[in-house]
């Protein structure tokens, strides 16, 4: 997260870090009692899913709150690491989580309700304070949860400012604010928005890419969550006939 503040894990907490052999690599969000929503991309490495475990309920991905397993990681059929196309995951935890104050799920956006340019949008994460840490490799990701606040990009200005680099679908959203923005380590984990004033925070995105961070060219690239409603409920759905 560049430009942002430490975050407790009270005012997100459905937010996980994915770790892959006990070290952070993604974030994730809570969306039901066994259930986290990531990234695809933090599974392209062939690794087995006994290497990957989330920490649930803690501020700090090294400490405090639960550490569980996986019993299945389901990616998207049609996750394209070239394009970023459809670049999400679920990933069916080992136990069900006993959600409290610092461990609840976030509910998913619905496509009728788009987000506007009046949606306040933040995103969440452990991931680099500045793109340079990705170069030098010395600072890495914060020890504590950070947030930002950030604005929808329409989608034909994001898909302008991207148009020499790839195109963006309609199963991408941008967000974007001068010297805000999400960055390596913040994959996978959630853009959340409030539609009103009070109300619910609500899933709108998954980190996924852009060129940089903070980069005031190129605006935070995020998986529209609202476009997969159908995919997750019909993976869960599934998974419960399977399991019988
Ligand atoms: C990354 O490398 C990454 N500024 C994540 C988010 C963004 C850029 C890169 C968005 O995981």
């Amino acid at each position: 997260i560049v430009g942002g503040e430490v975050a407790t894990i009270q005012e997100f907490p459905y937010q996980v870090s994915v770790q892959l052999q006990g070290r952070h690599i993604c974030g994730g969000a809570i969306i039901g009692i066994d259930t986290v929503l990531t990234a695809a991309h933090c599974f392209e490495d062939p690794w087995s899913s006994a290497d990957y475990t989330v920490r649930v309920g803690s501020s700090e991905h090294e400490s405090g709150g639960h550490v569980l397993s996986l019993r299945r990681v389901i990616a998207h059929g049609d996750y394209n690491p070239q394009s970023h196309d459809n670049d999400l995951a679920l990933l069916i935890l080992n136990g069900q989580l006993n959600f409290t104050e610092h461990l609840q799920p976030v509910p998913l956006a619905a496509l009728a309700d788009p987000p506007t340019a009046d949606t306040r949008l933040q995103v969440s994460g452990w991931g680099f304070q500045a793109e340079e840490s990705a170069v030098s490799g010395e600072v890495g990701v914060s020890p504590q949860l950070r947030f930002v606040d950030v604005d929808l990009v329409e989608s034909n200005q994001c898909r302008r400012a991207y148009s020499q680099v790839l195109p963006i679908t309609r199963r991408m959203i941008c967000a974007a604010r001068p010297g805000r923005d999400s960055c390596q380590g913040d994959s996978g984990g959630p853009l959340v928005g409030y539609a009103a004033e009070e109300g619910p925070a609500r899933l709108y995105g998954i980190v996924s890419w852009g060129l940089g961070c903070a980069n005031p060219n190129f605006p935070g690239v995020y998986t529209n969550v609202a476009a997969f409603r159908s995919w997750i409920d019909e993976q869960l759905d599934a998974r419960g006939w399977d399991e019988l």
